[in-house]
This record gives C-alpha cells, sequence and structure tokens, in this order.
C-alpha cells in the first residue's frame, strides 16, 4: 500500500490538488472535511455537532474525525492506498492514525506539506466564499480563527512526521498545474508500489 498526508494550512489547495493526484495515482481519496460537509447536508446528529465547531473556524473534536477515518478505511478494504486530506489535524489525530494504518500492517510513505503565505490564503478563500455557499469561507474573522487553529493545533503535526523523515516541503504558489507537478516529483522519488 502508498499512503500519503496532503498537509497545510486552510486554503493551500489540498482539496484541489487531491481531485488530479487521485486521478494520477488511483488512491482512495479521504477528506475529512469533504466527509463532515456530507454529516451536514445529510442533517445527521454528527453533521450538527460538527457544524456548530466548523461555522467559527474552530477544528471538530478528535474523537468525532478519528471515528469517521476508522470507519473509511474498514469500508475500503480494497484499496491500494489512500492520500488523507486535511486529516490528521492535531497530534492526537496523527497517532490515532499511526494505530490505525499499524493495525492494517502499513503506515505512512511521506507528507507532502503546502507552503502558502496567509495573505494568499485569506484572498483564495474569500474569493471561493463568494460562490462556494460555503459558512467559514465568506467571512474573514472566520477565515483568520481557521489559519490560528492550524498554527496552534495543526501545524505541530508536521513536526511528529519530521521525526521519521517524512515530511517534503511543497512550495503551494503559483498554476494549479506547476503545483500539481512538484507534488508528482515528490511521490514519483518515493512510490516505487504507485502506478
Ligand atoms: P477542509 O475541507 O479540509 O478545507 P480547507 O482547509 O478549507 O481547504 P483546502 O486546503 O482543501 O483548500 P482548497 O483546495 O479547497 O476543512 C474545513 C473545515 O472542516 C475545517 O476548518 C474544520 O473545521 C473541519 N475539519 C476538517 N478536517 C478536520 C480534522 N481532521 N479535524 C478537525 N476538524 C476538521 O482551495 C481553496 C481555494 O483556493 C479554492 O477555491 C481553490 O480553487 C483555490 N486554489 C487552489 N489552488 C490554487 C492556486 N494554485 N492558485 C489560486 N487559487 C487556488
Amino acid at each position: 500500500m502508498f499512503n500519503l498526508i496532503l498537509f497545510g494550512p486552510p486554503g493551500s489547495g489540498k482539496g484541489t490538488q487531491s481531485e488530479k493526484l487521485i486521478a494520477k495515482y488511483g488512491l482512495k481519496h479521504l477528506s475529512t472535511g469533504d466527509l463532515l460537509r456530507s454529516e451536514i447536508a445529510n442533517q445527521t446528529p454528527l453533521g450538527l455537532e460538527a457544524k456548530s465547531f466548523m461555522d467559527k473556524g474552530q477544528l471538530v473534536p478528535d474523537e468525532v474525525v478519528i471515528g469517521m477515518i476508522s470507519s473509511a478505511l474498514d469500508n475500503n478494504p480494497e484499496a491500494k492506498g489512500f492520500l488523507f486530506d486535511g486529516f490528521p489535524r492535531t497530534s492526537a489525530q496523527a497517532q490515532a492514525l499511526d494505530n490505525l494504518l499499524d493495525l492494517k500492517k502499513t503506515g505512512i510513505a511521506v507528507m507532502l506539506a503546502l507552503e502558502v503565505t496567509e495573505e494568499e490564503l485569506v484572498k483564495r478563500l474569500l474569493k471561493r466564499g463568494e460562490t462556494s455557499g460555503r459558512s467559514d469561507d465568506n467571512n474573514e474573522t472566520v477565515i483568520k480563527a481557521r489559519i490560528t487553529e492550524y498554527h496552534n493545533k495543526t501545524a505541530p503535526v508536521a513536526d511528529y512526521y519530521k521525526n521519521f523523515e517524512k515530511v517534503a516541503l511543497v512550495k503551494g504558489e503559483g498554476s494549479i498545474d506547476d503545483i500539481f507537478g512538484r507534488l508528482c516529483e515528490e511521490i514519483n522519488a518515493r512510490a516505487i508500489a504507485v502506478n
């Protein structure tokens, strides 16, 4: 199995690049943001709980997202690898992911970390907010709260993977295709098992 984490602050292009990477490498895409928005759309109890955090720009509690990822792993026994998009976002999530993958006798091959300036992040998210209907995108205060959550709780997750020399920093500014090319170079340098 080849498993990778696409990492970066809100609006760094994780969702955008994930679509292209799964098409090229045939990995199963697991986006906690997408899973949570689907729960909200279906008005499930989990979705209603998650919405109250997401609307304020806060992270959803660890046990909620870890449970979702655990079920998604169990529901895809045939996957040849997973692309984790927006997960893990806290050190507790990173530890839980390692434990879940250990049970499947696999692990993370690489964390690709997109680097984008804060000014560019805010610009991109406000622009998406004009059309996306996402309540967490159309308010600059909420966007800034998301970025603060990222610095406080999520950025340390990269240090966790740096201990295992698994982090590749990738410039996340420029054209979508150029960034995709940089990500593919990093994967191809590591991924003997990916076709
Ligand atoms: P997510 O859904 O993960 O979304 P995101 O961080 O906003 O964005 P992403 O980086 O995927 O950006 P995108 O490609 O879309 O999270 C939303 C919320 O869910 C979180 O705030 C949190 O509350 C909750 N959540 C999710 N996972 C969680 C977890 N594990 N634990 C706890 N809570 C969790 O790009 C953004 C915009 O930029 C798009 O409009 C795109 O078109 C544009 N763009 C992309 N690349 C570009 C480029 N190169 N140039 C110009 N624009 C570009």
